[in-house]
């Protein structure tokens, strides 16, 4: 049975709908510490879980029979920038207790991590697997600390502990919690809203992205395979790789009277410490990582999935 911690964010909900297909409707947990909507209690278990309260965990893990733990739970990088006290609290001392939980029932343990795990001293295009990690923000900081001691709870005690490090996750129907990638989340939202999309990053920011369900697919092909086969436990997974203004010009496709202005900020810094493209031939090597969206594919599908939503709501607004 699967435990998603942080399961209401962009990417927990998805996940949850693809490995109860897999595994059974009942053997994946969403758990969160804010109420579910109702579409989503209809969907299969939620939980409240404070990644806080060791207990709390506990309890879960053993009323539950859970065997493996998926720990979206985290402050994202540009949140994080604003309540650093916060940050630690939840992804470290969060962290820990579910280091802890895992090595104690003997749990595999999922943590994604992040470009924002690599700094400015990183080389960054392309970005390889084993490199400098100085990262600037608190959330990179506490993201190479949770790599640091998955692995050496993996080498010290066995721990079945496994990351992927993530590009920018763009998704149709889920809002990200405070990136600073999210700007490739909602300039689809602003395009066919209001036809005005204002960047906060200047147009030629390259950075890597993954469009959310090759991130899901990643998680689940990365979790089934045999712990033994796998000669890492941190891997980079890439996608594909843009700047805002390639973005306007594939969404412009699209929503041709799309205007844009760029005004950078705070975010620009962070973005200017991270990866341009990620290295992921060892993800592909050891483990067959394919991604299947590029830009094009990634906006035809979110715009065939927003249209119809859109259209309806019209529909239902006049
Ligand atoms: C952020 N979307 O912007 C997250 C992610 C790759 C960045 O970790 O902080």
């Amino acid at each position: 049975k699967v435990l998603i911690t942080g399961g209401l964010g962009q990417i927990g909900t998805g996940l949850a709908k693809i490995m109860r297909k897999r595994y059974g409707k009942d053997n994946v947990i969403l758990s969160d510490i804010v109420k579910a909507p109702k579409r989503i209690l209809d969907d299969g278990p939620f939980l409240y879980a404070d990644i806080l309260d060791l207990k709390n965990l506990q309890n879960i893990v053993v009323t539950n029979k859970i065997d493996w733990v998926v720990h979206f739970s985290a402050l994202l990088s540009a949140i994080g920038e604003k309540n650093v006290p916060l940050a630690l609290k939840i992804n470290v001392d969060g962290l820990h207790n579910i280091l802890e939980l895992c090595k104690q029932y003997h749990l595999k343990l999922f943590v994604p991590s992040t470009i924002g795990a690599f700094g400015p001293d990183t080389p960054r295009n392309p970005t390889p697997d084993l490199t400098i990690q100085r990262p600037r923000t608190i959330y990179g900081v506490s993201k190479v600390h949770a790599e640091l001691m998955g692995e050496y709870y993996h080498a010290a005690s066995g721990l079945d502990f496994r990351s992927l490090r993530f590009p920018g996750i763009i998704s149709a129907d889920t809002q990200p919690g405070g990136g600073t990638t999210d700007y490739a989340v909602k300039i689809f939202h602003d395009a066919l809203q209001t036809g005005v999309f204002n960047c906060y990053l200047r147009q030629d920011t390259r950075l890597p992205m993954m469009y959310l369900a090759d991130c899901l697919r990643s998680i689940v092909e990365f979790m089934e395979i045999p712990s033994e086969q796998l000669p890492m436990r941190t891997y980079n997974v890439g996608a594909m790789s843009f700047t805002p203004e390639e973005l306007v010009e594939e969404v412009r496709k699209y929503v041709p009277h799309l205007t844009t202005t760029y005004s950078p900020d705070g975010r620009q810094a962070i973005a200017d410490s991270w990866p341009e493209v990620l290295d992921d031939s060892n993800a592909r090597a050891d483990w067959k990582w394919e991604p299947h969206y590029d830009l094009a594919a990634t906006c035809k599908t979110v715009f065939e999935k927003l249209l119809p939503s859109m259209m309806s709501e019209q529909i239902t607004d006049k």
